[in-house]
């Protein structure tokens, strides 16, 4: 099995550390989608990372299908019920997680891709409205005490802590600790585990 991608992104760090939880072997090719889209292609003609390359030669892309995929390979896992609300409530998190990391990657993107004078402010800015938006739902669920970020953490858990990693370092004016307390907690508790540790963003 290889993971393509660089933790940096954080939806190949989700996949890595869900890897990681559930004990499966793996192996990485850092390829970053700036500087090595022709290296990635042959695995993702359109050039997106996550990729996981299974055993027998498949390529899968986009990570809630690589991580859907690995958790049936997973028997006895316990990150995502088969079932009932405990799932729903979890997709749901990682869902609003993933929707904020996208709009999180396209301010990223804005101004690196544009020409300065193209850049759009009034754009930029509906997606910070939305990456808050995106947070403040989070951090509700974490309030609630649905987010334990300890040995009996779920997919919710991951994908939360793991975004919230990386919008506090691209968006810290919106994703500041003051303002998520215990969104910041729970990446706090979560980095420490060995999983996380096992992958640490390259930057
Ligand atoms: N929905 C996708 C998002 C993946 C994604 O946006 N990956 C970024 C890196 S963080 C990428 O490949 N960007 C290159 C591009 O969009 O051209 C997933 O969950 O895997």
């Amino acid at each position: 099995m290889l993971l393509v991608g660089r933790y940096a992104s954080p939806f190949v760090r989700r996949v890595g550390v869900t890897m990681h939880w559930v004990g499966m072997e793996f192996e990485r090719q850092v390829l970053s989608t700036a500087k090595d889209a022709e290296a990635i292609k042959p695995y993702n003609p359109m050039a997106k990372v996550p990729i996981l390359v299974l055993d027998n030669g498949e390529c899968l892309i986009e990570s809630t299908a690589i991580i859907e995929t690995v958790l049936e390979m997973s028997p006895g896992q316990r990150l995502l019920p088969a079932s009932g609300a405990a799932r729903r409530h979890i997709l749901q998190s990682c869902a609003i997680m993933t929707n904020s990391l996208d709009k999180a990657v396209q301010a990223l993107y804005e101004p690196i891709k544009r020409p300065a004078e193209k850049v759009h402010e009034p754009f930029l800015e509906g997606l910070r409205t939305q990456i808050h938006a995106g947070l403040i739902m989070l951090e509700a669920v974490a309030v609630k005490g649905d987010l334990p970020g300890d040995d009996t953490s779920t997919l919710a858990d991951i994908t939360v802590a793991v975004g919230w990693r990386f919008i506090n370092k691209s968006v810290p004016t919106i994703a500041s600790a003051e303002k998520f307390p215990h969104l910041a907690a729970l990446s706090g508790r979560c980095e420490a585990l060995p999983a996380f540790q096992a992958c640490q963003p390259e930057i």
